[in-house]
């Protein structure tokens, strides 16, 4: 077979849908793919987010066939999606105002596994700069990078893309914040730039219901999906959840009781810093309430 191998390119898998897979290969667009023998040979199957090697079958059509999964860096059940770099955890300024419960929930779902998570906090619009400064001062010592955006402003959008780019990015958070109102900003800049969008990816309307990856750029990718909308915490122990808030970390040690959880100790550092406002009552009340999940999950 001779020119076999410069058939083969890279690529990534955005969308399955009965037996197809769509491949998007940068400055190309998408493939119509099929995995043949993939299964026999590697006994895997193919995932959203996997990087893959594909033979072109048809230049004009754009079809191809899998013949590779490259190894993944890692891979979630729930949705079901390969090689996530980051999630970003979108909540709104108001309407609806944040639950915090849940959004703290999120960014321990994503320090326990170690998904690097950027916080978006939507709906900034003009006037509302007290309520994003209440929020800035909650979340200052959470661990991670907070962004506030208004899609209907079209405020900070270039500074999302910015930590979007090259990467691929689970977004998560209740419905009605904007998240969908933020990806179409993110796909028009991709429009722009390119002048294009992916004719096999523009055939069909989005849906959530299955995990898809939409191309925001070159080498970006988002993901928008319902099924990390309802969060429990369950997966590690009591012990282990203190790690996941960041923000105790300078007082760790620092307690009369070594190995203190920071329930109702006493000569606890970290509570001590919550009455004085080092840490906010807002997080410390959420760790409160997980830990309290935790430990009554250990009776039954
Ligand atoms: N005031 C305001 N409304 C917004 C903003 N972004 C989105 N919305 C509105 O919020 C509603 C929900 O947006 P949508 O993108 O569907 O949210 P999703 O459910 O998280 O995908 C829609 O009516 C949007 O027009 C924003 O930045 N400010
Ligand atoms: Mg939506
Ligand atoms: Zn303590």
């Amino acid at each position: 077979m001779t020119g076999a191998d410069d058939r083969m390119i890279q690529g990534k898998i955005v969308k399955g849908i009965a037996g197809f897979y769509y491949v998007h290969v940068v400055e190309s667009g998408v493939y119509e793919c099929k995995a043949k023998g993939i299964f026999r040979k590697d006994g895997i199957k193919p995932l959203v987010g996997d990087n893959v090697e594909i033979e072109i079958l048809d230049e004009k059509d754009m079809e191809g066939n899998i013949t590779e999964i490259l190894p993944r860096k890692n891979e979630l059940i729930r949705p079901a999606v390969a090689n996530i770099d980051q999630a970003l955890v979108v909540f709104a300024v108001k309407e609806p105002d944040p639950h915090f419960n849940l959004l703290d929930r999120f960014l321990v779902m994503m320090e326990s596994k170690g998904i690097p998570a950027v916080l978006c906090f939507n709906k900034a619009d003009d006037g509302r700069e007290e309520q994003a400064e209440e929020l800035r001062r909650i979340y200052e010592g959470c661990g991670c990078t907070v962004l506030f955006t208004s899609a209907k402003e079209e405020k900070n959008i270039e500074e999302l893309s910015a930590l979007l780019k090259g990467k691929t990015t689970a977004i998560a958070g209740p419905s009605g914040v904007g998240k969908s109102s933020l990806i179409n900003l993110l796909q028009d800049e991709v429009r722009m730039e390119t002048g294009s969008i992916s004719r096999k990816i523009a055939r069909g309307k989005h849906t959530t219901r299955h995990a898809e990856l939409i191309v925001i750029g070159d080498d970006s990718y988002i993901m928008d999906t319902p099924g990390f909308s309802s969060l429990y915490v369950n997966d590690f122990e009591k012990e282990e959840l203190k790690y996941y808030f960041p923000e105790f970390a300078p007082y760790e040690g620092k307690c009369r009781f070594h190995g203190c959880d920071h329930i109702h100790e006493p000569g606890c550092a970290v509570k001590e810093a919550v009455e004085e406002g080092r840490i906010h009552k807002i997080r410390y009340a959420d760790y409160e309430e997980m830990y309290r999940e935790l430990k009554e999950r250990k009776r039954y």
